[in-house]
């Protein structure tokens, strides 16, 4: 008896979801004429929206799937064009009865474009206000670093002014780590980690995702992350499993996202059941959903009520840890909990 409106009508907390990962295909197409931004003409892909939707329904890696990320975000270009890419984005969370929103972005790719992190911030802030007063959804900001990129790219861009700026505002509370995961470990980027747990900053990273265990307890002892992104194969080595109970670190799980990037054969394979019994702490997330079947964060809580039917006391148990696994304050934890 744990149907998609109970579902809905729970208190859920969103931490893993890349802003630009809302553009949808018409939007893409929208912004791409408006912008007078050329699409690449020798991928038949992007002959139209119908066949860039098929597109997104063959990805068979990360990598498959970033390399259609990077290109449809060269259409966003003006402050309006963020805005609209995050309202998007809330109202789709609206609907699914989200409460809070800790949300990733890429500003590494979009300054390389020439678009100021100012014109990123401008637009996501208008956003995240009307969607606070409309909805009363609260949201924070998390600045992720591509590591795929030179290392000395992303400290340059770390320590731009404007971006020591947003975190001393507060319009930045965290920053991430995202993008392919193979051969970019997370030692790479201890000097950043560093420098951001000195300036008070909340610290997560993507890590076993498609990348090993060993990423996730390097995540956990070199770069002092205080949640991980995906980590699902945490699942394949007990000692970390039982760590990372213990510490009780929050997991932000993307099952959709895992399955249509082929890093599981199916929603049954999130080792969900796993992470209950081990009492891991878990959040479930929607990822990039414009890209991953327009599914947003009550189909991802669906689809894992589908493989696992857990109880209506699992569920609330998996919104709390949500709630209490946010970067928000007490005070509004209480407020949702
Ligand atoms: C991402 Cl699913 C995923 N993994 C790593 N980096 C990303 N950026 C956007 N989506
Ligand atoms: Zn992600």
């Amino acid at each position: 008896d744990v149907t998609r409106d109970f579902l809905r009508a729970l208190p859920k907390c969103e931490h893993h979801m890349h802003l630009e990962g809302a553009l949808t295909p018409a939007v893409l197409f929208k912004l791409a004429k408006e912008n007078n931004i050329s699409l690449p003409s020798d991928d038949p892909a992007f002959a139209s929206e119908a066949t860039l939707k098929q597109r997104y329904e063959q990805f068979n890696s990360l990598d498959d799937f970033l390399q259609y990320y990077y290109i449809g975000m060269t259409v966003l270009i003006t402050a309006s064009d963020f805005e609209a890419l995050a309202w998007d984005y809330f109202e789709h969370a609206a609907a699914d009865g989200l409460v809070h929103a800790e949300v990733f972005f890429d500003p590494q790719a979009h300054l390389s474009r020439n678009v100021s992190y100012e014109t990123i911030l401008q637009g996501f802030n208008a956003a995240r206000t009307r969607a606070q007063r409309e909805f009363g959804i609260s949201s924070e900001l998390i600045c992720c670093f591509l590591r795929h990129l030179p290392v000395p790219e992303c400290e340059a861009t770390f320590k731009l002014e404007e971006v020591q700026a947003s975190y001393k505002r507060g319009d930045v509370i965290a920053i991430g780590l995202d993008s392919s995961e193979n051969n970019f470990p997370p030692e790479l980027f201890k000097s950043i980690y560093a420098d951001a747990k000195s300036l008070g900053l909340r610290r997560t990273a993507h890590a076993g995702e498609e990348g090993p265990a060993k990423y996730v307890e390097d995540a956990l002892d070199l770069l002092e992350v205080e949640r991980i992104d995906h980590g699902i194969r945490l699942a394949e080595d007990p000692k970390l499993l039982e760590r990372v109970a213990k510490q009780g670190t929050l997991l932000t799980i993307c099952p959709i996202s895992n399955v249509l990037l082929q890093c599981l054969s199916g929603v049954a394979e999130v080792p969900i059941r796993k992470f209950l019994d081990a009492g891991v702490r878990f959040s479930i997330n929607s990822d990039d959903p414009a890209y991953f079947g327009n599914n947003y964060i009550l189909d991802n809580y669906v689809a894992v009520q589908e493989a696992f039917s857990l109880s209506r006391h699992e569920w609330r148990t998996v919104c709390e840890n949500s709630i209490r696994g946010s970067w928000c304050s007490e005070t509004r934890k209480e407020e949702m909990l």
